[in-house]
């Protein structure tokens, strides 16, 4: 009955048409010239090939202005060598004037996702993303969005959403671009291996024919840092098989990025069907769950586990979360690796089709 015109799928075309209106729109009404890009908290390669797109399409497609910036650091060897080999330009969020801009175009994320910090009063003025929305358990009219709205979970990467509107604009990716959208479908799909669509498909191979095919091997396998190798020893020593599962509650880590890090590694052990790792960083505790290729539900799955605390987001094969942990940090950081251990060992008990684990399970498998 209601809201059924906003179910009818839009056209590429018109998915253009709306976005360029909706900036113009904006442009008249603050007479300002530029658009902030901004994506979730240490972007990875989606994120930033998505921003890296539509900064290109706001530009070249719409003649206006567009800066990206981003939040937090990049620690990732291979997103730090994506910045580096593509020459990206991203601008600090939290150390930029906001006043100067229009307002926002949200890519690869959604206002209410705990990872994304939206400047002071800058309207959200369009959000294009592939992530699960949260679920809406209050009054649905006062959630409704003011902004333009692409959401198309069925997607496997947002950097091919903006792919799709740079070709329906009838704009060519230079080298650079097609080379960070392509890293973002790559990385979002396992080159393509699950999560894919025909538009993700096309995104990937012509990104990649377009792109320096150099940069991008140097991207995917760049040279790590020291701290790589013994948090890596770390979380050898410290996950656990159980069943067709690797637990990894490394404690305080590196960075919060060695978590997904981890978690990408250890899911690729034979015959495992996900992987969690978990592991503090600056007062806050970080999640990350794979599952295998094949699998998919990583978002339902972190959403059980995790109970309603904290926050977390993600789609078929990868979700994130975040907890903050309460003082003192030491107590805060044993209690919640053990509640998920419980909490895990208990999901995972259930189905098998008992209540409990059994001890061997329970105590799980070393690794190494
Ligand atoms: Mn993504």
């Amino acid at each position: 009955m209601e809201n059924e015109v906003s179910e009818i799928e839009l056209t590429p075309k018109q998915r253009v048409a709306a976005l360029r209106e909706t900036l113009e729109k904006a442009r008249d009404e603050s007479g300002k010239e530029r658009v902030l890009i901004l994506t979730h908290r240490s972007p990875d390669p989606d994120a930033m090939g998505a921003a890296v797109g539509m900064k290109l399409l706001i530009e070249e497609a719409f003649q206006m202005r567009a800066t990206i910036a981003t939040v937090g650091r990049i620690h990732r060897a291979e997103n730090q060598a994506m910045v580096r080999e593509l020459e990206l330009d991203f601008s600090d969020s939290e150390k930029m004037d906001h006043s100067k801009f229009m307002g926002l175009v949200l890519v690869d994320t959604q206002p209410s996702f705990g990872h994304t910090t939206i400047p002071g009063d800058l309207p959200v003025l369009a959000v294009i993303d592939h992530h699960e929305p949260p679920s809406i358990d209050v009054d649905p009219d006062a959630q409704e969005a003011t902004h333009l709205e692409d959401i198309r979970v069925g997607v496997g990467a947002t950097s091919s959403m903006v792919f799709e509107y740079l070709c329906e604009a009838g704009i060519q990716p230079d080298a650079r671009t097609a080379g960070a959208i392509f890293c973002g479908v790559r990385y979002d799909t396992g080159d393509l291996a699950e999560g894919v669509t025909d538009l993700d498909q096309r995104a990937w191979f012509d990104c990649f024919r377009r792109a320096d095919q150099g940069a991008l091997q140097r991207i995917q396998r760049p040279s790590l840092p020291a701290a790589y190798f013994s948090q890596l020893a770390i979380a050898l020593r410290s996950a656990r098989q159980h069943g067709n599962m690797v637990l990894g509650l490394l404690g305080e880590v590196v960075n919060p990025e060695a978590v997904s890090e981890m978690a990408d590694f250890f899911v690729r052990l034979e015959d495992c069907r996900w992987s969690l790792v978990g592991g503090s960083y600056e007062g806050d505790y970080y999640l990350s769950l794979r599952t295998s290729v094949g699998e998919s539900g990583a978002y339902n799955l972190l959403g059980v586990i995790l109970e309603g605390k904290g926050s977390f987001g993600g789609h078929g094969r990868i979700a994130g979360g975040r907890l903050a942990l309460d003082d003192p940090i030491d107590t805060s950081l044993r209690e919640i690796e053990r509640e998920i251990r419980e909490r895990v060992l208990l999901i995972i008990g259930r189905g098998a089709g008992s209540d409990e684990p059994d001890s061997e399970m329970r105590l799980g498998r070393p690794l190494a």
